[in-house]
């Protein structure tokens, strides 16, 4: 039986989260069109007949506000290849290779593990710096596989890759596990997604989520209650204006976040659910993540 890990790194935006979901099939990392979405390594586990893959999704590369690279996020990108079997490098062809891109290259090229050079949203229509990529993934990969995260399209060629290149092993988790976040973490991140998307533009990342409890409530035919989960989080960000701007006039905002996170979450968890949130200050919160 095969068994082992792949890492998917890159940088920021080109897509590497929602590729972790296409492979495992279920959203376990979340996506936005925010820089640096991902912020700890989130682990999908696929089983197939012939093993299983551990595929790691990592916070992308990303050239910090004063020119250089974070540095705490480099180390934790560094310290992952360690015990790595595949690289799964993403790109984005309707970027320029710059500075940064070559910088994150640098991070791998040392590595002896097979590594595959994903193209990925090859269903955009304009795609300049395709052949500037295909260019690198001839030099220095072991293979290229051009597909498309989004629409779904190869990842088939991406998994078959993979397996190929994983080492005899036994499985690293329980057969049915898909990840290495508790069910508690896993809200919390589909609700700091609607955050993000909600008040991107003023509250990018001085906001994290915590969950404090999830509680399952069997369902009551005879009272009329259905199987619910009742969910009690919190928004924390690191000053008040940031607060009022989650909270928008009225409550519309944090009402929208609560809205669209309970929709998502009864989809995925088949359930009713009761979610309860609010927003706090909590100037030590940098601390939790
Ligand atoms: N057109 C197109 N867009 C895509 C594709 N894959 C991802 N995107 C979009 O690209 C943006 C970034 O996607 P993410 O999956 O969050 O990217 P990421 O690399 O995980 O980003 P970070 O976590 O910030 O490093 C989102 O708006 C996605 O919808 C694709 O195949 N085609
Ligand atoms: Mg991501």
């Amino acid at each position: 039986m095969k068994s082992g890990f792949a890492i998917i790194i890159g940088r920021s935006n080109v897509g590497k989260s929602t590729l972790l979901n296409r492979l495992i099939g279920t959203k376990l990392s979340i996506v936005t069109n925010v820089p640096q979405t991902t912020r700890k390594n989130i682990h999908g586990i696929l089983n197939t007949e012939e093993g299983q893959v551990v595929f790691i999704d990592t916070p992308g590369v990303l050239k910090g506000g004063h020119g250089g690279l974070s540095g705490q996020m480099i180390d934790q990108v560094k310290e992952t290849l360690h015990g790595i079997d595949t690289i799964i490098y993403v790109v984005d062809p309707s970027r320029s290779i710059g500075s940064e891109e070559r910088y994150t290259l640098s991070l791998i090229r040392g590595a002896e593990v097979t590594k595959i050079l994903v193209i990925n949203k090859i269903d955009l229509k304009d795609k300049p710096y395709i052949e500037d990529y295909r260019a690198i993934g001839a030099e220095e990969f072991t293979s290229v596989i051009e597909l498309s995260a989004g629409e779904g399209t190869h990842i088939k060629s991406l998994v078959n890759a993979v397996m190929e290149a994983m080492p005899e092993g036994e499985p690293v988790y329980p057969m049915n596990q898909r990840t290495n976040l508790t069910k508690e973490e896993w809200v919390a991140e589909i609700i700091r997604e609607k955050a993000l998307n909600e008040a991107r533009a003023e509250v990018p990342y001085a906001m994290h989520v915590v969950v404090d409890s999830i509680v399952e409530k069997e369902a009551d035919p005879s009272r009329g209650k259905p199987h619910m989960f009742v969910v009690s989080a919190r928004i924390l960000v690191n000053a008040d204006r940031y607060k009022k701007m989650l909270i928008g006039t009225g409550g519309r905002i944090i009402k929208e976040i609560g809205s669209v996170a309970r929709k998502e979450l009864e989809g995925i968890l088949d359930s009713k659910v009761f979610l309860d949130l609010e927003v706090e200050t909590d100037e030590k919160w940098l601390r939790l993540i």
